[in-house]
């Protein structure tokens, strides 16, 4: 019994807590095998500060999709970007616009409620 309640708990309750802003900024890691540092991250609605760190060697962007004139971060060689986008409650998604990147893997949701 106790086994069956501990089986249904992991797979329909357990809920793995999004990546969300610590001290105000969303950290989002670059990865150079084309991986953000997580599939889904979360945030609230209005103002996101996102913080862009490389761990890597290559460059990197980071890009909001339809919202791609609003915000876009770059690292390269060990450097950190910081911005700032404002977004309404929805699902978004984060890639990087390096050609051949995103359709290497290079995106994550991004959920804003
Ligand atoms: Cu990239």
């Amino acid at each position: 019994m106790l086994l069956l309640v501990g089986v249904a708990a992991a797979c329909g309750g357990a809920v793995t807590p999004l990546p969300a802003p610590v001290d105000g900024m969303l950290r989002v890691v670059a990865l150079d095998t084309l991986d953000f540092g997580s599939d889904q991250y979360g945030a609230e609605a209005g103002e996101i500060t996102i913080q862009y760190v490389l761990d890597g060697m290559q460059g990197h962007s980071l890009v909001v999709e339809d919202h791609e004139d609003r915000l876009r971060l770059e690292v390269s060689g060990g450097s950190t970007a910081v911005g700032t986008i404002d977004l309404d409650a929805g699902r978004y998604i984060l890639y990087c616009d390096i050609p051949g990147h995103r359709e290497g893997g290079m995106e994550a949701r991004l959920l804003v409620g």
